[in-house]
């Protein structure tokens, strides 16, 4: 293992628009509950526990990249644990998600949250050093909640479809929610600049619930606080991701937020994302649901994606949003070995 080694890989040739000899692959929530050994090492242990021990993170996040040979970790955590660390009261509930038990409504409420400081994360510190030892030569992805949709969370107060009363605070509060948005930008900043810090080879802010606003209103209401974000990491110089799912007439914008890669939701097919964002790279996008189909059938698929990803500078292949927790995870490794095979040149 040498720092030229991971500087070459595949996945950081194309997060940059280099050419690669084969096109690089991962699968967002590629650990978690659709691994058995995942299942084992988190019997007993609370999800936010699990994302404080150094070594059960190290674990966690290296078990896909044994099982399938991926070309990037991305580390195990959840975009609510830099709020739980900073001292917000939630939790992440089993079989719901991140649920918190003040939700934030008022500017009062704002201005109660601390910012980040890396003396609160002295275990993702620790985690991230003890992983890029271990990854030698495969990048380890960082990420962080963008502020729509960490702010979402912490407005609902938990998991939520419509987003409603944040929208609602977006429409008729203007002031509380560019104080929140900007709080919120200021945390996802300095915990991507902590995972940096500490040898993440690059980043993703996950937007995943910025599908929810009408273009008008991302534009006003969501776009500035992402892009100061990602401003705010681009001094670092690794490539940023910037994702979110439901997001087809928003895909430019969220290109010029400033990453250098935008990952594309599997609503669009491939050729036409590449097309909005212009010139950048992209990531993605097998609908999640094709590894339940016909192994041939979702290999076919796999192909039309990887022809279509030839237009942009770069391609990392992904599938279009998380790996569904009941994912046979065989599926997932051929069609890793897939794209490996038929993309490499
Ligand atoms: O007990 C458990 O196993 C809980 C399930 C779980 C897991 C495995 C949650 C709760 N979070 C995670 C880990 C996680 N979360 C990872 C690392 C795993 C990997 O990718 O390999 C990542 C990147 C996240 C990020 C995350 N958390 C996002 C953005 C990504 C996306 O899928 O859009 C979001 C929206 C969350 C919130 C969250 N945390 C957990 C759940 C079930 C949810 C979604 C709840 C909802 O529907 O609103």
């Amino acid at each position: 293992m040498s720092h030229s080694d991971l500087a070459d890989s595949a996945f950081l040739r194309a997060a940059r628009g280099e050419p690669v000899q084969h096109t690089p692959v991962w699968f967002m929530r590629q650990a978690g509950r659709s691994l058995p050994e995942y299942l084992k090492v988190r019997e007993g242990v609370t999800m936010l526990d699990s994302c404080m021990q150094p070594d059960l993170v190290t674990e966690i996040t290296l078990q896909p990249v044994r099982r399938y040979g991926v070309d990037a970790a991305i580390f195990f955590s959840d975009i609510v644990l830099p709020l739980k660390a900073i001292g917000v009261d939630l939790d992440i509930v089993a079989g719901v998600g991140p649920v918190v038990a003040n939700p934030v409504r008022t500017l009062a409420d704002v201005e109660a949250i601390p910012d980040l400081t890396p003396e609160h994360v002295p275990y993702i510190t620790q985690a991230v050093q003890q992983l890029v030892g271990e990854l030698g030569g495969t990048p380890l992805i960082g990420f962080a909640g963008a502020p729509f949709t960490v702010a979402s969370y912490l407005v609902e107060g938990g998991p939520s479809k419509e987003h409603a009363k944040t929208k609602a605070l977006m429409f008729g509060a203007p002031e509380v929610w560019d104080a929140l948005m900007r709080k919120i930008a200021g945390i996802s900043a300095a915990y991507l600049h902590v995972q940096v810090a500490a040898g993440a080879s690059a980043v993703q802010l996950f937007d995943s619930w910025a599908g929810a606003v009408t273009r008008a209103d991302y534009e006003r209401s969501v776009l500035p606080y992402s892009t100061s974000v990602l401003g705010a990491i681009g001094e670092t110089g690794v490539p940023r991701i910037h994702f979110g799912v439901g997001t087809g007439e928003i895909l430019d914008l969220m290109g010029q937020a400033g990453a250098e890669v935008v990952g594309v939701d599997w609503r669009v097919p491939l050729a036409e994302g590449v097309r909005r964002v212009g010139g950048r790279c992209v990531q993605g996008n097998l609908d999640p649901t094709l590894v339940f189909a016909p192994t041939e059938v979702m290999l076919e698929r796999a192909d039309q994606v990887l022809e279509a990803g030839k237009a942009a500078p770069g391609h990392i292949f992904n599938l279009g949003h998380g790996v569904i927790p009941s994912t046979d995870p065989d599926q997932l490794a051929r069609l890793t070995d897939h794209v490996h095979q038929v993309s490499a040149r």
